[in-house]
């Protein structure tokens, strides 16, 4: 059976992956990190939960990530952690860069020092292209980074080509435009747009207050996004590719057709406030993927209109649930009993530390609290 290690397993592309792997028969690790709410509703949504093994470790304690590798000893690792909301890396930039850059480095540096010969996958970013002004981007376009968080992709895209060369690891970087659906975090904008026209639909809301509405995106459908992610590992040689839709759609387009799908006029609820403006807009971006086609045999399928009703569709289904005081995963108790964690406490040493909690002196202490002497 082979095991994947995969980072970042709460958020949308690390969860729909897994969910694919387990399909292949892959054993599961993944790795999460201490947050003060539980953050596991994506893979309870799938319904896969209790098929991971979760490893607690966070990619800025380079102790933990060592630990990961080590207990995984995977044959494929795929880095799908990130501070991946691209406003927030303007507000944080020194930790984006650390987290979505730097941090990319030290996961290399873990494989290499205990030797695991695992391939690596690297979730690269169309948003390294920034404002180039290509019309259509592909794997030959120069970058031009418009973000703090998109400059840390870059250095990322660039580390990992220099361990593929150093070291002749089998080492590829996906560069994947905007993928969506019901599992994106809620301050993207395509799941802003769903989940508030949804609200909006059951009259729990009246108003939609978004940024620029003219800016273009690839949007994609994120479930299929991950199978070509796991082809670009399945290849003879390691090569970065394009995965994208090859279509540009606006913010406005999005929100459009989002309403259209609840029959209502989106000019009667859409406000616009300067807060979710960037201090640098990428105006453009839209992904040719012929690469992907001819090598990897990969074609999207869910494309723009697909997208968006599927995304609108299940946040009505949510919504009305809630409203029938039904629950969905997303307030996840905390380690619910099935979770298969694999903390240091489950390890051999600490076997040896219950065994000596037997020795009866040590027995007498529990009991009675240990003999301190004060003066
Ligand atoms: P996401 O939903 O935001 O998930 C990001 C994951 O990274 C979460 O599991 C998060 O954990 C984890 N993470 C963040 N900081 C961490 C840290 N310090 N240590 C360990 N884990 C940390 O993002 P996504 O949409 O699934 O994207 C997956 C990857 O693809 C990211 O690298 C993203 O930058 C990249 N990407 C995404 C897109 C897209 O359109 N979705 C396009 C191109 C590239 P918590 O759950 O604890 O926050
Ligand atoms: O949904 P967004 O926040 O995604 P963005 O910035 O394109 O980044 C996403 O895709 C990248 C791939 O290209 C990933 F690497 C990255 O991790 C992330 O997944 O914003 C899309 C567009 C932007 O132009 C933004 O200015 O929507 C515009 N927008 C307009 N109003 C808004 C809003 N964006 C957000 N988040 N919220 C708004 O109210």
């Amino acid at each position: 059976m082979k095991k994947v290690l995969i980072t970042g397993i709460t958020g949308q592309d690390g969860a729909y992956l897994a969910q694919y792997l387990l399909s292949k028969g892959y054993k599961i690790y993944g790795t999460f990190r201490r947050i003060s709410t539980p953050n596991f509703w994506r893979l309870q949504s799938l319904g896969i939960y209790s098929k991971i093994n979760l490893i607690p470790a966070d990619l800025l304690d380079m102790g933990s990530m060592l630990e990961a590798v080590r207990v995984s000893d995977p044959d494929e690792v795929y880095n799908m952690a990130a501070s991946s909301y691209v406003s927030t890396s303007f507000e944080q930039a020194i930790g984006n860069s650390e987290i979505t850059g730097l941090a990319v480095t030290k996961f290399l540096e873990a494989l290499r020092v205990l030797r695991v010969d695992a391939k690596f996958y690297q979730a690269s970013s169309s948003e390294m292209y920034g404002n180039n002004g290509c019309t259509i981007q592909d794997e030959q376009t120069p970058f031009y980074p418009s973000s703090p968080y998109a400059a840390a992709k870059l250095y990322a895209h660039g580390i990992v080509n220099v361990y593929k060369n150093s070291y002749n690891m089998f080492a590829v970087a996906g560069i994947l435009f905007n993928h969506e659906s019901p599992l994106r975090g809620m301050e993207f904008v395509s799941r802003k747009i769903s989940n508030g026209v949804a609200e909006i639909a059951m009259g729990l809301k009246d108003e939609l207050v978004l940024g620029n509405l003219y800016a273009k995106r690839d949007w994609g459908y994120a479930a299929e996004y991950m199978e070509a992610v796991h082809l670009m590992l399945q290849q003879d040689k390691p090569e970065d590719y394009v995965i994208s839709t090859g279509e540009a759609h606006s913010v406005l387009d999005f929100v459009k057709l989002a309403f259209d799908i609840v029959g209502l006029t989106w000019k009667k609820y859409v406000k616009i406030n300067k807060r979710f403006f960037r201090p640098f807009e990428v105006d453009y971006l839209c992904g040719n993927n012929k690469k992907a086609k001819r090598k990897l045999g990969w074609e999207p399928k869910i494309k723009f209109e697909k997208l968006v009703k599927l995304m609108v569709n299940e946040d009505m289904n949510r919504w009305k649930m809630f409203v029938e005081g039904k629950t969905f995963p997303w307030d996840a108790p905390l380690y619910p009993s099935e979770a298969k964690l694999i903390t240091r406490s489950s390890e051999e040493n600490i076997n040896s530390k219950i065994k000596k909690l037997k020795n009866r002196q040590t027995q007498r202490m529990v009991k009675n609290g240990p003999s301190i002497k004060y003066k």
